[in-house]
């Protein structure tokens, strides 16, 4: 087999660039491991920034995603009794859309098959060959036996978990982690959400977010400690524990209902520098993890996909490499800055198991000001609807 690009994983990162450079003519070719059917079932990221829409509508898929998704122009944060709320419109000149990691998905797979793309699932042992060499390949197993493909680039788009990452050698790899000391026990149910734009909650009983996927899908999470199963959770004392960390009249107005997915998320942040090893290129959460609560998981690797894809049209029609050299550059530069924001909106709004009286003062400082200052909320809006590319 040969391609111009070998695409490993078949998530968001890898289907968006793949299908980017399937419409400027260029060979790809999608390894995933697991089943269409196990990627779509997959239950993750709701908010989009206006630069993840606008791929969407340059790959030829945003049309659903428009028609269904929600304009989204403010959110709102929580403590104690207290809410108030952080007008994107005015501070940030534009709002986010609410439309779910898993129609991303479907939409991108649909097109794919309409394009007669070449994505290979179920996919084992797979291993990069010669990355620092001009004649890369990937080599792999499905259930025909041992196939290899020959690349001129390989991209790893394989998550945190894949092996492009562990591909490059570790005395090269420079990797910067932070382990969060709780997790997110997330519900999604068939019950209309609770407020028509996010509720991101500070309780003294820890975090909470209510969010929502459309009108009747709802998605909840709440702060739990990692020792925690989500097999521990009845709904009912999930509702019961939701309710006790929102203001009183945010409580009254729930509606509960049987969850119809209920698991719970480590949290922590991790950057993998540099993001190129010859010519393999590390994409999303191959090279980057960060806490859910900025919401610029999905994002981050939306705006690596920007980058990269633009970098290999050059090198790929024009035989132009400036691109690549200094993607890994570009990219972090804009990956740090959403790390900054999602550690930072973390510690805003989680309790900490260590934390003394005075750092509990300085995050109800925070929350005040933050309240009370449309310079400290610029600063939010700017960050959550999304830094330039
Ligand atoms: P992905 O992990 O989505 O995709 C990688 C793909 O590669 C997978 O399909 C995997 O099966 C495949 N793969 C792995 N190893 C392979 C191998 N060796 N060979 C071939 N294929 C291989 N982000 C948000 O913005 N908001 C959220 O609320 C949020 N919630 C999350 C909850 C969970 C439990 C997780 C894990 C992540 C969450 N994220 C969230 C982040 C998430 O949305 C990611 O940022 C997004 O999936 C990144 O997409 P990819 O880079 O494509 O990685
Ligand atoms: C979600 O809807 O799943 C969601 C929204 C915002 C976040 C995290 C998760 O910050």
């Amino acid at each position: 087999m040969r391609t111009q690009v070998a695409i490993i994983g078949g998530g968001p990162s890898g289907l968006l660039l793949a299908l980017l450079l399937r419409r400027r003519g260029i060979d790809t070719v999608v390894l995933e491991r697991r089943t269409r059917a196990h990627v779509l079932g997959r239950i993750r990221a709701g908010v989009l920034e206006r630069g993840f829409a606008a791929l969407m509508h340059e790959a030829g898929i945003g049309a659903r995603m428009e028609r269904e998704g929600f304009l989204h122009e403010g959110t709102n944060i929580a403590f104690g009794d207290e809410m108030f709320r952080i007008d994107f419109r005015r501070l940030a000149g534009h709002g986010v859309l609410v439309y779910g990691q898993t129609e991303v998905t479907r939409d991108l797979y649909e097109a794919h098959d309409a394009a007669g793309s070449r994505i290979v699932f179920e996919v084992e042992e797979v291993a990069i060959e010669g990355a620092d060499t001009d004649t890369p390949a990937v080599a792999f197993r499905t259930r025909e036996g041992v196939r290899r493909l020959a690349c001129d680039y390989v991209a790893g788009c394989d998550g945190f978990h894949g092996v492009s990452r562990r591909s490059i050698p570790a005395d090269r790899r420079r990797e910067y982690e932070k382990l969060y000391p709780f997790g997110w026990l997330g519900v999604l149910s068939e019950t209309p959400p609770v407020n028509d734009e996010l509720i991101y909650a500070n309780s003294e009983r820890g975090f909470a977010l209510c969010s929502m996927r459309n009108a009747s899908l709802s998605r909840y999470y709440i702060q739990v400690p990692l020792s925690d199963s989500a097999e521990a959770w009845s709904d009912t004392a999930f509702w019961d524990e939701l309710r006790r960390r929102l203001p009183a009249p945010v409580a009254e107005a729930l509606v509960t209902g049987p969850s119809i997915e209920k698991s719970i998320a480590p949290l922590r942040s991790f950057v993998c520098e540099p993001m190129r090893w010859g010519r393999l290129l590390l994409c999303g959460d191959a090279a980057h993890i960060v806490p859910p609560t900025g919401a610029k998981g999905l994002n981050t690797a939306a705006s690596d996909v920007h980058y990269l894809y633009h970098a290999l049209v050059r090198a790929c029609l024009e035989g132009d490499e400036e691109g690549l050299e200094r993607y890994s550059e570009r990219a972090l530069a804009r990956i740090w800055k959403t790390e900054r924001f999602s550690w930072w909106m973390t510690m805003l709004l989680h309790r900490f198991p260590d934390q003394g009286s005075f750092e509990l003062r300085m995050q109800q400082a925070e929350l005040a000001f933050l309240a009370e200052s449309e310079a400290a909320q610029k600063v939010l809006a700017e960050n959550y609807v999304g830094l330039p590319y």
